[in-house]
């Protein structure tokens, strides 16, 4: 009796253990699938340079130069919102080392200008870092910090004559070859901003640290990026921390909002290793060693700081950006920055709000609906209830369609309710057990005449396709012609209009 119940827990076992799908190689850690799912937020550049006119200043202002003059970080954020931005990343420190925040870390920080003093002997906050978190929490978006490694205040490489025997003059410790530690001034900054609270005494949340990769200097720094990454994790285990090469989100490998159609979530290098080519932080390394996605930052204008000869990017070309990023399973930050009197200028926000409308126009013709007939080759261990084809037409992302774990190629039809003209079709790839597919096409059908309209290769978070052409069809055929282990395919939506 005792072996039978044995034999009942053993099969039970079996059963259970094959029927799950088995994570493949490297998966996105909560962080990180959180992350993808935010897809597009803004950048706000913001600080000295802003009233300076200039995009990398030299650290040669002192902070009475940053003074805005009717700042409002509720319309920052009122404004992403109101433009389907899921949050925004604030420029605490750019290379020019001015503090944004309160800090006990260097005199250079906008606390000491006569703004922050006035706004203070008036009863009112000046950190400008804690005012536009608390902004994000008001209309509920998301906020995260970029916090630049290098610091030409603090690097001995850059002049910095107009502040010498000043309050500012401070030691020059940037450099593996100086007898300070920058490594210890930029933890201990790091520090005090995934620490920072709101009003209230509760810890500030943050989504996301950038940790930017440009220095404009012959000095070198080895930065240590593991204990700035432990600094993260301690205190904002939630949030992702971005770097040239991870170690949560990678750099894209250029700065125009565009990358190629093959995009792999992972790469085979950590920050600490020889830097990839910028095409090879577009595409990733299939199979990599880490997950570690990519990011594309990209500007609304022509620079990241606010310039009054400048103009807002066309609709059009916000539009191209979006498919060329989000539609190709790359998050899209889009720098928005303030102007001098500390507000998102109007233009700019008129452009963001209409980039919502053609995108909303363009994303809400769904055509495919969870009632349609749909059918598949093989469906694993014929339990179509959990993963049988229909699972790619129910909105949840969480539910998908699978084989057997010897499959590795399968067919996917969709028979729709009438004809249709199909302009354009969105797929994703059920990521949180690893990025599979690495070929498919996507056939459009006449009664049951076919002819391909996609021709896709690597799948991942969210794919895009917009067609040249819109096509007719009353079937919808997904081929999946080579994917290196099982592929798991969540979602199939078609886009266009009925005939
Ligand atoms: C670059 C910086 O040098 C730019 O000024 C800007 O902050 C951009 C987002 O990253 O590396």
């Amino acid at each position: 009796m005792l072996r039978l119940i044995n034999a009942v827990a053993w099969i039970a076992i079996i059963v259970t253990a094959q029927s799950t799908p088995q994570p493949y190689l490297r998966t996105p850690s909560s962080r990180q699938l959180a992350w993808h799912q935010l897809e597009y937020y803004a950048f706000v550049h913001f600080g000295p340079n802003t009233f300076t006119n200039e995009e990398w200043g030299r650290s040669q202002s002192t902070p009475d130069v940053f003074n805005p003059t009717a700042l409002d970080t509720d319309q920052w954020a009122k404004s992403f919102a109101d433009a389907g931005m899921a949050g925004m990343i604030l420029t605490a420190k750019h290379h020019d080392g001015m503090a944004l925040w309160d800090t006990n870390t260097t005199t250079y920080k906008i606390g000491d200008g006569k703004w922050a003093k006035d706004r203070i002997a008036a009863g009112l906050s000046a950190d400008v870092v804690r005012m536009a978190a608390a902004s994000a929490l008001k209309y509920d978006i998301n906020f995260g910090i970029y916090l630049s490694p290098w610091d030409i205040h603090r690097d001995p490489a850059m002049p910095k004559p107009n502040l010498t025997g000043t309050l500012y003059d401070e030691p020059q410790i940037f450099g593996d070859n100086t007898t300070g530690d920058y490594n210890d001034l930029y933890a201990r900054q790091l520090t005090e901003l995934v620490t920072l609270q709101y009003d209230n005494g509760s810890r500030i949340s943050l989504f996301e640290l950038w940790l930017d990769g440009a220095s404009g200097s012959d000095t070198v720094q080895t930065f240590d990026w593991a204990k700035f990454r432990d600094i993260i994790r301690e205190n904002q285990p939630g949030a992702v921390m971005w770097g040239h090469q991870g170690v949560d989100a990678r750099w894209v490998g250029n700065e125009d909002g565009y990358t190629v159609p093959t995009n792999w979530h992972t790469i085979s290098r950590t920050q600490d290793q020889t830097h990839y080519e910028g095409d090879k932080l577009q595409t990733g390394v299939r199979d990599g060693l880490y997950w570690t996605p990519a990011e594309s930052d990209a500007r609304i204008r022509d620079g990241w700081f606010w310039h009054a000869n400048e103009k807002p990017k066309s609709v059009n070309a916000l539009m191209q950006m979006y498919m060329e990023c989000v539609g190709r399973s790359v998050n899209l930050l889009l720098d928005v920055p303030p102007d001098t009197t500390g507000q998102i200028p109007e233009e700019d926000l008129e452009t963001l709000l209409q980039f919502r409308e053609q995108r909303d126009a363009f994303l809400k013709r769904p055509l495919l609906t969870p009632d349609l007939d749909v059918s598949a080759s093989s469906v694993r261990e014929g339990d179509s209830k959990q993963y049988g084809p229909a699972n790619v037409l129910d909105g949840r992302t969480e539910t998908y369609w699978a084989m057997n774990d010897n499959e590795t190629t399968g067919v996917l039809e969709i028979r729709l309710d009438g004809t249709y003209s199909i302009d354009a079709v969105i797929m994703q790839e059920q990521i949180a057990l690893g990025q599979r597919v690495g070929g498919y096409l996507i056939d459009a059908g006449v009664d049951g005449a076919y002819r391909t309209i996609v021709n896709g290769t690597s799948l991942g978070y969210k794919r895009i396709w917009i067609l040249n052409s819109s096509v007719e069809a009353n079937s919808l055929r997904l081929q999946i012609l080579q994917s290196n282990a099982t592929p798991l395919i969540s979602s199939v939506q078609a886009l266009g209009v009925k005939q």
